[in-house]
């Protein structure tokens, strides 16, 4: 399309919603550019970049990452790319998060998607990745848990009192869960 400016939106939910895979099958279904902000860091972590260190420090914390880090990677990626239609997931984490990334990008979300997930079902799959991420271990998904909880549902209240969000029942099949999904962006007439 036309668009000069990104049709944005941001992918929220707890740790193991569900975020990347889902993301993966919007991507796909309807052209999406999709960036992970936790992939994103866990990159700068392997290409050694200045800030990887403390970046590994703070994800095996499960804490949060200074937000001018974050929101640079992000806006990097928008910047390199053609596509006008973009996915954030798993990000902004914070209110702070939120009104870094509206100073330095500039704009807003045009729509919130918010995975609602029981934690047992999160720490279960969580659990059971077995891809070898440092923070997936009971001590740390305990922590990411609590972050959420703390610093994350007020940035998906601030979006819900805007009437931004989408909030999607994150249990059930892969495929169950992209059929509520679906018809968000197909009613967008992309
Ligand atoms: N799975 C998925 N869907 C399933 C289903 N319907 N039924 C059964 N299994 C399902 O899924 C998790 C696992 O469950 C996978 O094995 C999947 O196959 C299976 P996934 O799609 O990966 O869920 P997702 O929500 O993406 O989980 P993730 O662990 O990535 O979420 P987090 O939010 O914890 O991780 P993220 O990478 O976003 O952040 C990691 C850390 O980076 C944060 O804790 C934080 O320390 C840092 N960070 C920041 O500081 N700032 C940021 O802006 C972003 C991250
Ligand atoms: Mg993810």
């Amino acid at each position: 399309s036309n668009r000069v400016r990104p049709l944005l939106t941001f992918v929220l939910g707890g740790p193991g919603s569900g975020k990347g895979t889902q993301c993966a099958k919007i991507a796909e279904t309807f052209g999406f550019l999709h960036l992970s902000a936790g992939e994103l860091l866990r990159k700068e972590i392997l290409s050694g970049g200045e800030n990887g260190s403390l970046i590994l420090d703070i994800i095996k914390e499960g804490k949060i990452v200074p937000s001018e880090i974050t929101v640079n990677l992000i806006l990097r990626e928008i910047e390199l790319t053609e596509n006008r239609k973009v996915l954030i997931d798993g990000f902004p984490r914070t209110d702070e998060n939120r009104i870094a990334f509206e100073r330095i990008v500039g704009v807003g979300p045009d729509l919130v998607i918010f995975f609602d997930c029981p934690e047992e079902e999160m720490v279960k799959r969580l659990l059971s990745r077995n891809q070898g991420r440092i923070d997936d271990n009971i001590e740390t998904i305990k922590k990411r848990l609590e972050i959420f909880d703390k610093l994350n549902l007020p940035v998906i209240n601030y979006y819900s009192s805007k009437g931004k969000v989408h909030k999607i029942k994150a249990v059930g099949t892969t495929e169950e869960i992209f059929e509520k999904v679906n018809p968000i962006f197909a009613s967008l007439s992309l």
